[in-house]
């Protein structure tokens, strides 16, 4: 009778945890969801891009889920010159402001993006044609904007994408009007302006080989030059059944080698098909619909490869915890990627860890389990 009693009390109790932790579809519930910064703590930092939208907490599931997994954090868009300095004299510090202030309230450490960038360049500065007036710009900019967070960030992508794929120096506006040299130059003066701040350059595809050899003769260069650089960001955009897993190593044990520390600063998975090499964000191809073959779904077998591809990745990067100090997903759920957009707009992609409904994917648990298996 009693031994009845036990066995009716303890499968009721576990009845009711299991119905604690399980949705009708018998997904789990946010309640027993790991937390990527926990899992992580003794390796590196997990960061997250964030959009202006969560920046302010008007996106309420971002809101619950990011200060949960993430204890770093980069401004997707609006730390970059178009928004901060609009005009020659006019900077709008409003919504960094509010990123500073969400970092310090989530205990998010907050790395600014970027300084020095071709890309999203003010109008009034891409229009500058003598040589003095865009020295006078790139200055001001840098010396005003890191001044004004010296002290409140913990660090800057202070150049962004200087190099060609081949390794040369990309023919950037900075490049043509100051020659090779801005990038020291653009080091010296983010750490005189904030002089406690980590410095890093940060690219994609500086994992390739010729790409890594330019960017080593850049980082040496800037050294040579008595300049500090605190570490290197390879940005992460890779596709799926395609990481490139030596040179991922290749790099980081060679950039480690210069002193540096090694960042994943821009992870995401493309899982759609390409027929564009291009990597320039200002250059799209036209949609068709081959070229968006997802629009009811992930197929499981590119859900099992994309989970088996981060799992890769996370196990490399444990491999190197020593070297790597931050690992940034560009983006928090699949819904909010900027894949969704690039190269072909309109495009539903599932590049994350979190699917459109902040939902983990497969991939989120097997890149938990590589913590646990270390
Ligand atoms: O994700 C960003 C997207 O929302 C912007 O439209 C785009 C514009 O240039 O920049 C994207 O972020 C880029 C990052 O700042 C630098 N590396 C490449 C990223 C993807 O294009």
């Amino acid at each position: 009778m009693q031994t009845k009693l036990i066995n009716a009390f303890t499968a009721g109790t576990l009845a009711l945890l299991t119905l604690g932790c399980q949705t009708s579809k018998g997904q789990a519930t946010s309640q027993e969801i790991p937390s990527l910064k926990n899992t992580f703590k003794n390796d590196f930092l997990i960061g997250t891009a964030l959009n202006a939208q969560q920046i302010e907490e008007k996106d309420p599931k971002a809101a619950a889920l990011v200060p949960k997994q993430f204890n770093a954090a980069t401004p997707e868009n609006i730390m970059k010159a178009e928004v901060i300095h609009p005009q020659w004299n006019t900077y709008d510090f409003d919504l960094a402001d509010k990123l500073i202030a969400y970092g310090k309230k989530n205990n998010i450490k907050i790395n600014g993006h970027t300084l020095i960038w071709h890309s999203q360049m003010p109008a009034f500065a891409r229009r500058i044609q003598d040589v003095d007036s865009f020295r006078t710009f790139f200055t001001n900019h840098i010396n005003t904007v890191a001044k004004r967070f010296s002290g409140k960030i913990f660090s800057w992508d202070v150049v962004n994408e200087a190099l060609n794929e081949d390794g040369t120096m990309r023919q950037s506006p900075f490049q043509q009007k100051l020659g090779n040299d801005f990038v020291t130059e653009a080091f010296r003066l983010a750490q005189a302006a904030s002089p406690n701040t980590e410095l890093y350059y940060n690219d994609y595809n500086n994992e390739q080989p010729a790409k890594r050899a330019g960017c080593i003769a850049l980082i040496k260069k800037i050294q040579a030059a008595g300049v500090r650089i605190d570490g290197v960001g390879i940005q992460g955009h890779w596709h799926v059944g395609r990481i490139p897993l030596k040179d991922i190593e290749e790099s980081i044990l060679q950039y480690a080698a210069l002193g540096l520390k090694v960042m994943i600063t821009e992870l995401d998975i493309e899982v759609l098909p390409r027929n564009f090499q291009g990597a320039d964000v200002n250059q799209r191809m036209a949609s068709s619909p081959s070229l968006n073959p997802y629009t009811n779904g992930l197929p499981d077998s590119v859900q099992q490869q994309l989970a088996s591809d981060y799992e890769a990745l996370f196990g490399l990067f444990l491999k190197h915890k020593d070297k790597i100090t931050r690992v940034t997903f560009w983006g928090v759920n699949d819904g909010q990627s900027w894949l969704n957009d690039w190269p072909v707009r309109g495009r539903t992609n599932y590049p994350l860890l979190f699917d459109r409904q902040f939902k983990p994917k497969p991939a989120f648990y097997k890149v938990i389990a590589t913590q646990t298996k270390s």
